[in-house]
């Protein structure tokens, strides 16, 4: 009994695969019994993401498997039974993780020399975030939107804002034609092209697995213009084009008085070629009316929104920039159709996404957001900087680490290509 040797795992176990499996095995062959230290659901997300499984199915699954003895609640150093308090509970002989990475609790197991620490090939081919990748790559917005009522987007025009959203556990991306336009040094009115559109909606669908949202302006012209605006972003993946009633050239939303619209019927006949041209069903066109930004009034707004869902828009927004927020609370009240309303509440902040949920509301875009805050964060360090003549008071404070900043970007896949490929 006293030579037989205790190895220990740590496992989130989400979605049960191939991975977890080979790493048992290995783990196994180390000694001649293995507990599995289980993380609990709250301990999961906090440094991942809700699990799929819950924990005791998780825990179920894992006892079943040939070579696991033991299956315990392990909650790293978040809350009782730690991972060291486990190690000398059942007294460990061994820890074992992959050899992708270290966490820091088995370094201080290694450092406290409470057991050996052995670190094993990690099986390369998939991971529970790969599948969880694969799955929602065929999750469309049409399909999220049939599970989910209540969808929250959030802008991004590069793929570490993207990938940010998704870690934050938002429904879906926005690529906003002013943050484009901005990165871009150019004014939202219409200057920037359908093509550097596509090129950096291009990048954020390779990012990320959530349903992406393009505002193509007015479709960058006419019928033709459009079809092709269609055609392009449904075969680079995205979910849906928002296009907005607009004139060329067109003018920014937020800004402006009162300015002609395209007429009812040209925007109703672009939205009809449209859904001609899309391949797959679950596309979407969204329709934006710019009436009430444009001072055109509630009725106006809704006989274009009706006409427009009757060309077969999937979805309908009447972009308002009132600042009370009572204007974009009343629209639901006189939409009688179906047909989900978009709402992009950047000009009233202060009204919840609850409050626009409950108001009828079924898809929030927060569209310009996350450009903002980097705006102020990069002004700030650089003050900081500046004063001090340093980037010491930043990097303790302010900085993402150089790790954050390495794992928004596809090291790991990068690393398990050069194993595969090794020659
Ligand atoms: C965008 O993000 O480009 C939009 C929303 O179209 S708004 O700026 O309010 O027009
Ligand atoms: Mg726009």
């Amino acid at each position: 009994m006293k030579n037989k040797k205790t190895v220990y795992a740590t496992m989130t176990g989400d979605l049960f695969h191939r991975g977890h499996l080979e790493f048992i095995k290995k783990a196994k062959a180390l000694g001649d019994a293995l507990v599995i230290g289980l993380h609990p659901d709250d301990v999961v997300k906090r440094y991942k993401r809700e699990p799929v499984i819950p924990f005791k199915d998780r825990k179920k699954i894992l006892e079943s498997i040939k070579g696991v003895t033991e299956v315990v609640e392990d909650c790293m150093d978040y809350r009782s039974p730690t991972m060291l308090e486990n190690l000398k509970k059942y007294k460990i002989d061994i820890a074992v993780h992959g050899d992708d990475w270290l966490p820091p609790l088995y370094k201080e197991a290694q450092k406290k020399k409470m057991c050996k620490v052995v670190q094993v090939p990690t099986y390369p081919y998939i991971t529970t975030t790969k599948l969880l990748h694969e799955i929602r790559k065929t999750r469309s917005l049409r399909n999220l939107l049939e599970k989910k009522k209540n969808i929250v987007i959030v802008s991004a025009g590069d793929s570490i804002t993207a990938k940010l959203i998704e870690e934050a556990d938002f429904d879906g991306i926005w690529i906003s034609g002013f943050e484009a336009s901005a990165r871009l040094g150019l004014a939202d009115n219409g200057t920037i092209t359908m093509t550097e559109m596509l090129e950096r909606t291009k990048i954020v669908t390779e990012a990320t697995s959530l349903p992406v949202m393009v505002d193509v302006d007015n479709g960058y012209g006419g019928i033709h213009n459009f079809i092709r605006t269609v055609k392009e972003f449904e075969k680079i993946g995205c979910s849906a084009v928002c296009v907005e009633d607009n004139i060329f050239p067109k003018q920014n939303s937020l800004w402006g008085g009162k300015v002609p619209l395209l007429s009812m019927k040209e925007h109703g006949a672009k939205i009809r070629a449209g859904k001609d041209t899309q391949k797959t069903k679950d596309f979407m066109i969204v329709a934006r009316t710019e009436a009430l930004i444009r001072g055109y009034g509630m009725a106006e707004a809704i006989k274009r929104s009706k006409y427009y869902a009757d060309c077969g828009a999937d979805m309908i927004l009447m972009h308002s920039r009132e600042s009370t927020g009572k204007e974009a609370l009343q629209v639901p009240k006189h939409w009688k159709s179906k047909v989900p309303l978009v709402i992009v509440p950047t000009k009233f902040p202060q009204i919840t996404n609850k409050q626009l949920f409950d108001s009828g509301y079924s898809v929030i875009v927060l569209a310009n957001q996350t450009e903002r805050v980097k705006i102020k964060a990069i002004r700030d360090s650089l003050k900081i900087i500046k004063k001090h003549d340093s980037v010491n008071p930043i990097e303790q404070v302010l900085s993402a680490t150089l790790d954050d900043l390495r794992n928004l970007t596809p090291i790991k896949e990068t690393q398990e290509i050069d194993r595969k490929y090794k020659y």
